[in-house]
């Protein structure tokens, strides 16, 4: 059988070695394979982490993959079009025969970290962790087992939730709150559109057709919202056509693009690109407002009506209009008076940090205040900064002050809602969690060093209500000392720190058992001391998925169905829980006695039940696909609201959005912060540390000299994070080198194809340089999610962005401000 099964993966390896002209090891050892066997076609789908989960054609012979297509079975006609991979599923066949792929089950045999394994049987596995965890659990509570952050793997079923439902099952583990993505932008939108709903999601890709200016600062949907009937899909077929109508007729219409690099979604498909240094948004924001009030281009009623604190008119309890963003954004003491003192937001203050000229901040000012319907899409990387909070806050103002928010055609900044068709997921039994205690997911390698330590109003813990101290203060009083790492890189990869990451978790007196569930032997994988082979997607059978969360205007059910047999000994996650829980003699309750098969079309009856024309099972296997194209119609965020603010408040404190926000000015002088760490009750600009501005402090300065370039990340196309680092054939279309500017590489005698090195106080990374004027003067960036290859090393030849990135938390989601790096850069 396993002869059987390596003779089958060697020809495929072959096969792929002979498409690509390459030879891999194996492909030469390989004995010569007769492929008689017809080819069957099944649909399956791509299950990362970039917001779609596109469906693809996997083709096969004999169980092993000969093809992998894409969705062509309607004619792409926009509306009804076709649901294309991007570059990266496409290359599936070779992400599944890699050669780094997981084969058995192993445990570590040399120091945790040093990659050294020995295959061992599932049963040794599974008792392993079954002791392990029981022990750890046993002696310091469930709460002291964690799940690290992992969006790996969307499955439906015998995905994560098999995990979570049998910890919960026997106790439950450390809650973690937020995540990578948005940590920073929920938290904006809670304070000021009251929940993370109204402000995290806006209005569909839809309404953007019925605007005339649509302004993305910071959103690149060109490459990272890639499928093929995703945003950028919806996005460039609405500009095409605006564009097109524009030629012929006239009509006014125009895409502004703000971003330090000059990015794919530009590429001359824009009107205009504003670059703007990394983490500065805010300055250029406060500027714009300046510009908006001084010329009278606000909505002063809507301000009155539905916001508070913009000037005399909202003044929040207790305030006076001091308090007020008018206020501070003109500097002035005066109620009703446009005077501006010496502190005001001008554009040429703006300038002067963000580095955009002042006109150019006029000219849009001018340009927003004169389109009927802008809509602002603000991006997620912004959030990514270390002052993630204001950032985010401070954009919102935009639509805001033009009074521009629940009206066809404009969105109040957040980023576009997605279509979706209701499935359902395996139960996680979160009701039987007996542990009531929460981190912020950034926090975790702070919770492994000392999280007995970490508290409320110092390190964002949440504590229920009865654990808390007068002044609403507690510890969480235990420290991580069980990882659960299934799907996820972020164990160290896609964390911040990988070498403080790399330290801590070498030491095995800190975290004392680690067990990691993936496809291939990934950085996070090398710190396993038990490592559990998983199936890989196009081996599953039978789980319905959705086009995930950001899957543009189009939703999408996908069948996955595979005539492959998982490779090896690889066995699902369904199955690694129930092998646990039969050990810890919770199988019935894990099963509810049901057969998998029956867990499976339990779910798909679901499903269905809510959209009855979804195809039976059976019928799905062949079309393999189900789509709608606006199932619930366009939308336009906050309309009801706008409507009638007071029939249908927000779910702020006082039902408006708010500019001045109370519960932050009482954090803010509650909640013990870091030297230079703002909480404020407007959104304001703060210099923050590694910011262009330097934190005013001697250390900081001198930081700021010794490494005088801005770097900040973003997501390539080469990769959905560290997801598909390992297919050859992406690294080749898309090469991991940092973006220069002509000048800054004059300076320093480097051309395209140089080999750099990137470095700060936290690492080295080496890799080649890219000049291009498509990056701004004094900024550099790199396409984060290479692999960490620095474990033991001096110099992380992998490249891996997180080698040179910090793990101080931002001030209220204490969340990664991972986009706010200073380096410099020399020839290696
Ligand atoms: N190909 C691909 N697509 C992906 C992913 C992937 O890894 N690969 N990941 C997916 C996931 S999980 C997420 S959360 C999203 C992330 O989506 P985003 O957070 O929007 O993506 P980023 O690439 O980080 O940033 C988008 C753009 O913002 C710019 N930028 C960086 N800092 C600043 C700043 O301070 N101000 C301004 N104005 N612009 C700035 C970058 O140059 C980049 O072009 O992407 C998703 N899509
Ligand atoms: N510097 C910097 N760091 C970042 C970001 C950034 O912008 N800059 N972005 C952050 C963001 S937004 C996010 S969402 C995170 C993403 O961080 P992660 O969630 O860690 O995402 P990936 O790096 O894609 O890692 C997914 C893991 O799942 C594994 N996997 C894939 N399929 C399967 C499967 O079927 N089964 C199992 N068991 N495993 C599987 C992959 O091999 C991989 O190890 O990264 C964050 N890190
Ligand atoms: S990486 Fe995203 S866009 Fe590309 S095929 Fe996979 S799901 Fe689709
Ligand atoms: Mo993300």
């Amino acid at each position: 059988m396993e002869r059987r099964e390596f003779l089958k993966m060697s020809a495929a390896m072959s096969a792929a070695a002979a498409v690509t002209g390459c030879s891999s090891e194996s492909a030469q050892t390989t004995p010569p394979v007769t492929v008689p066997v017809e080819e069957k076609l099944n649909w399956s789908a791509c299950l990362v982490n970039c917001g779609s989960n596109c469906p693809v054609k996997v083709y096969s012979r004999d169980g092993i993959i000969t093809r992998i297509e894409t969705d062509y079975a309607v004619e792409d006609d926009y509306g009804n079009h076709q649901v294309r991979a991007c570059l990266r599923g496409r290359s599936l066949r070779k992400r599944v025969y890699a050669p780094d792929r997981l084969k058995y089950p192993m445990k570590r045999v040399g120091p945790r970290g040093s990659g050294q394994f020995e295959r061992i049987s599932w049963d040794e596995a599974l008792n392993t962790v079954a002791s392990e965890l029981g022990r750890l659990r046993g002696q310091y509570g469930p709460e002291c087992t964690h799940f690290t952050y992992h969006s790996g793997a969307y499955y439906s079923f015998a995905g994560f939730n098999c995990l979570a439902r049998l910890m919960n099952i026997t106790g439950g583990a450390l809650g973690a709150y937020g995540d990578y993505s948005w940590a920073q932008l929920y938290q904006a939108a809670n304070y000021t559109y009251g929940d993370a709903n109204h402000g995290w999601l806006g209005s569909s890709n839809a309404e953007m057709r019925k605007s005339d200016l649509v302004l993305l600062i910071g959103h690149n949907p060109a490459e990272m919202r890639m499928s093929g009937s995703g945003e950028s899909y919806d996005y460039l077929n609405i500009i095409q056509d605006k564009q097109k109508q524009r030629a012929q007729d006239g009509t006014q219409f125009k895409t502004i693009i703000i971003d330090p690099r000059y990015t794919d979604s530009a590429l001359g498909k824009e009107d205009q690109w504003i670059p703007v240094r990394p983490g500065t948004d805010a300055a250029l924001m406060e500027a714009l407002a300046f510009e908006l009030i001084t010329n009278n281009w606000i909505d002063q009623s809507f301000l009155n009506s539905h916001c508070l604190g913009f000037d005399e008119h909202t003044l929040p309890a207790g305030q006076d209009y001091d308090a007020t963003y008018k206020s501070y954004i003109l500097d002035n003491t005066q109620p009703g008076s446009l005077t501006a003192g010496s502190n005001a937001k001008t554009p040429e203050w703006a300038s002067a940090i963000c580095g955009v000229p002042a006109d150019d901040i006029r000219q849009l000012a001018k340009d927003l205040a004169d389109a009927t319907t802008p809509f602002v899409h603000i991006a997620a990387s912004l959030n990514r900064q270390a002052a993630g909070e204001n950032n985010i806050r401070a954009c919102y103002m935009l639509p805001i002050l033009l009074g521009q928010v629940g009206l066809p055609g404009t969105n109040n900044g957040a980023m576009c809602s997605g279509a979706s068709l209701p499935i359902a997921t395996m139960p996680t039994r979160g009701d039987l969690n007996t542990v009531d205690k929460s981190i912020s997911f950034f926090t975790f390698t702070q919770a492994i060093e000392d999280g007995e330590n970490m508290t409320v109003l110092r390190d964002g813990v949440k504590l229920p209500a009865d654990q808390l101290d007068a002044n609403g203060d507690g510890k969480l009083g235990v420290n991580i000392k069980a990882i659960v790492n299934y799907a996820g890189n972020a164990l160290i990869n896609q964390h911040a720190d990988t070498k403080k990451t790399e330290a801590l978790l070498k030491d095995e007196s800190k975290c004392e058992f680690i067990v990691v569930i993936d496809n291939w032997m990934t950085p996070s994988a090398e710190f396993a001391d038990i490592l559990l082979p998983d199936i890989n997607w196009l081996e599953t059978k039978d789980d319905l998925i959705n086009q995930s969360y950001a899957a543009g205007d189009t939703a999408t059910l996908v069948q996955m169905s595979s005539s492959l047999e998982p490779m090896f000994e690889c066995r699902d996650a369904y199955d690694i829980a129930l092998g646990i829980a039969e050990i810890w003699g919770v199988a019935g309750q894990f099963t509810e006695g049901k057969t998998k098969q029956q867990w499976r079309d339990e779910l798909y009856a679901v499903a269905k039940n809510a959209t009855p024309e979804l195809p039976s099972k059976e019928e799905m296997k062949t079309q393999g696909i189900f789509r709608k194209y606006l199932p619930n119609g366009s939308y336009v965020v906050l309309e009801d609201f706008r409507k009638d603010p007071v029939a249908n408040p927000l779910k702020t404190p006082s039902g408006k959005i708010e500019i001045y926000s109370d519960r932050l000015a009482t954090l803010g002088s509650k909640w013990e912060l870091k030297e230079g760490d703002v909480i404020s009750a407007l959104p304001k600009y703060v210099p923050t540390w590694d910011g262009y501005e330097s934190l005013d402090t001697p250390e900081e300065r001198e930081k700021a000299a010794k490494y005088p370039l801005q770097m900040h990340g973003y997501h390539t196309k080469g990769r959905a994070h560290s997801s598909y680092h390992n297919v050859p054939w992406l690294r080749e279309a898309v090469e991991d080198a940092v973006w220069m500017n002509p000048i800054d590489a004059q300076e320093r005698g480097l051309s395209s194809g140089d080999t750099v090195q990137v470095f700060n106080d936290r690492g080295t990374i080496e890799l080649p340089v890219k000049v291009t004027p498509r990056i701004m003067p004094g900024v550099t960036a790199l396409g984060q999610g290479a692999w960490f290859k620095g474990a033991g090393k001096n110099i992380d030849k992998g490249g891996c962005l997180n080698t040179l990135t910090s793990q101080r938390p931002t001030p209220i989601s204490k969340g990664n401000g991972q986009h706010t790096i200073r380096v410099q850069i020399n020839k290696a």
